[in-house]
């Protein structure tokens, strides 16, 4: 039975955690809002489950509803092979991927840095000073974590051992989030951590990733998103 993914269907969002699992695992899905009537499902599932996602995203497999992206990830990861099956692999995944989750809440809050119910238009200075302390603080102390971890002997090539997991799925998804969003940043900062570009590539080049990101199912990244290009916020 194919899973329901349901999220918002004009940006890649947080949704695209989990699209690039189901992509690189070959399941088969339907990414519900994207279906014409698919906006009122998801809305309704929202005010209708027993055990609610709070927000999208959420999947639906069965008589399972799971929301969160992390949890999301942890799920998929076991039923396809996309984190290792042992207790300590496992959690060291998810833990990988909440430090994601962190890492993403902060660069949406480049843009939103008061209220996510306001427009970025009503919280620009704020964006300016949020966005310059995180490309100046927070992406190198995310970049030089991940890295350490890349460039640990027991990583080989992946986060996580020798095979990719979820969570390189999603460090390539913030990577090409970054470049889209801050390019001048990235361009700066890219050259110190070597090891990151390497894994976005290795990840890139993935035989159902690289057919994925060349159909029409991968959204263009765009100024709804998380990730989205302010040229006053990349200085
Ligand atoms: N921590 C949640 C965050 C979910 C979330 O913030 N979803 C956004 C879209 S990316 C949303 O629709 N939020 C509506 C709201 O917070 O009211 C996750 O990782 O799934």
């Amino acid at each position: 039975m194919a899973y329901e993914l349901f999220y918002w269907p004009d940006i890649q969002g947080r949704g695209e955690f989990v699209r690039l699992a189901l992509e690189e695992a070959g399941a088969e899905y339907v990414d519900v809002a994207r279906r014409k009537g698919g906006i009122e499902l998801l809305n309704s599932a929202l005010d209708t489950e027993s055990h609610p996602a709070f927000a999208p995203p959420f999947l639906k497999t069965g008589e399972l509803t799971i929301g969160q992206v992390a949890n999301i990830l942890l799920y998929l990861g076991e039923q396809h092979g996309l984190a290792p099956r042992t207790d300590p692999g496992r959690l060291w995944t998810h833990q990988l991927q909440l430090t994601i989750a962190d890492l993403v809440t902060e660069i949406h809050d480049t843009h939103h840095p008061i209220a996510t119910s306001l427009y970025y238009e009503d919280q620009k200075p704020e964006a300016q000073r949020r966005a310059a302390d995180v490309i100046e603080t927070r992406l190198p102390k995310f970049f030089a974590y991940f890295s350490r971890i890349l460039t640990n002997p027991e990583a080989r090539d992946w986060l996580v051992g020798d095979k990719p997991t979820y969570a390189d799925l999603s460090l390539f998804q913030v990577i090409e989030g970054l470049r889209y969003a801050f390019p001048n940043a990235m361009k700066r900062l890219e050259g110190e951590y070597p090891a990151l570009a390497l894994l976005r590539d290795r990840v890139a080049a993935r035989p159902n990733i690289a057919a994925y990101l060349a159909s029409p199912r991968r959204i263009p990244f765009n100024e709804n998103g998380i990730f989205r290009h302010y040229p006053e916020l990349d200085e």
